[in-house]
């Protein structure tokens, strides 16, 4: 009689997720026709052009292990749809660029390939399987990271060097935080670790901390006059650490099982603003008022101006947002 138009809905079986419904089409592709006709690729181990879409005969995808090519295509395709529902769902933005155009996926790059990036070029995401090909990078909150790299590319279109470096990745890290909180995924659950699925120093440790970026030995925990000029992805910490602090405060805290124990550079205590409100602070400020070249005291003002907007100067949110900078070293 009538043809059920709506959301075509495919079965994953995904490595880091567990079993999870993904946006298919025709019969059957990885297209997701009701996310901007997201399509997700496999390179085989390629390192140029699409490879091939992945295609299915039942609609059931995968199965659990990297054993199946199209494991790492479930679980890349399943991270953009999250990612994509909640900039759509959280921040009323229809997809990177805000045109409703969906980008693409490709997996299985390389050999033993230990990296994923986002690409304005081909306006896509690519991802390695990891050391020994048996830990693609493919779990939500790489996705999402990668994914808001392009975001950032077309809004506040921070350059990848130097502090607007630094605020470049870590906007992808709290992005990538928010989604893997927002998705509410029993498997991969929501926390302040970026990399934690994905086993990257092969000793069961994450990749970043937000909530004290020094544990991994690198990153910084708080600005300094020099953090312009060290590696973008150390550089990020301060600002990681900002969104911590102001998401959950500062001290000792357990969400979903791990233990956090976030310091403050002067020592004061940071009281939270909560994680909703930090992710729509972040957003608008780097949607409306930051730029190509807004540094750590810019990154300040931008979230101060966004606050204001959103809950009004000199209101408790206000205050504790620039308390938060204050516990990183930025401003009074
Ligand atoms: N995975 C890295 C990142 O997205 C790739 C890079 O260094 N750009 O930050
Ligand atoms: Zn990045």
């Amino acid at each position: 009689l009538f043809q059920f138009q709506g959301v075509q809905q495919g079965t994953g079986n995904s490595q880091y997720s567990g079993k999870v419904t993904i946006g298919t089409s025709g019969s059957y592709q990885l297209n997701d026709t009701s996310r901007g006709g997201h399509k997700t690729y496999n390179l085989n181990k390629g390192t140029s052009g699409t490879g091939t879409l992945f295609t299915d005969t039942d609609d059931v995808w995968g199965n659990g292990t990297n054993s199946d090519p199209a494991t790492a295509g479930v679980d890349a395709h399943y991270g953009a749809q999250l990612t994509w529902d909640y900039y759509k769902n959280v921040h009323g933005r229809n997809g990177i660029k805000g045109d409703g155009v969906g980008a693409y996926s490709r997996v299985h790059y390389g050999n033993n390939y230990v990296n994923a990036f986002w690409s304005d070029a081909c306006f896509c995401m690519t991802y390695g399987d990891g050391s020994g090909n048996a830990k693609p990078l493919t779990s939500i909150d790489v996705a999402a990271h990668e994914m808001t790299h392009g975001v950032t590319s077309n809004t506040a279109k921070l350059v990848y060097s130097g502090e607007s470096g630094g605020l470049n990745e870590a906007t992808s890290d709290i992005f990538a935080a928010a989604v893997e909180f927002w998705a509410n995924n029993a498997q991969d659950v929501g926390d302040y670790l970026v990399g934690e699925k994905i086993d990257i120093n092969s000793n069961g440790t994450p990749l970043r901390y937000m909530d004290k970026p020094s544990k991994d030995t690198r990153s910084k925990d708080s600005w300094y006059s020099g953090l312009g000029g060290i590696d973008v992805h150390y550089s990020s910490g301060p600002a990681n650490h900002w969104f911590y602090l102001a998401s959950e405060g500062s001290g000792q805290k357990e969400i979903n099982g791990v233990k956090y124990d976030s310091p403050t550079s002067d020592g004061l205590p940071v009281t939270a603003i909560g994680r909703d409100n930090a992710a729509k602070i972040w957003f608008k400020a780097l949607s409306q008022r930051m730029q190509s070249n807004t540094d750590y005291a810019g990154a300040r003002d931008a979230t101060l101006w966004a606050a204001g907007e959103l809950f009004g100067v000199g209101s408790e949110t206000y205050n504790n947002t620039a308390n938060a900078w204050a516990a990183i070293n930025v401003g009074p």
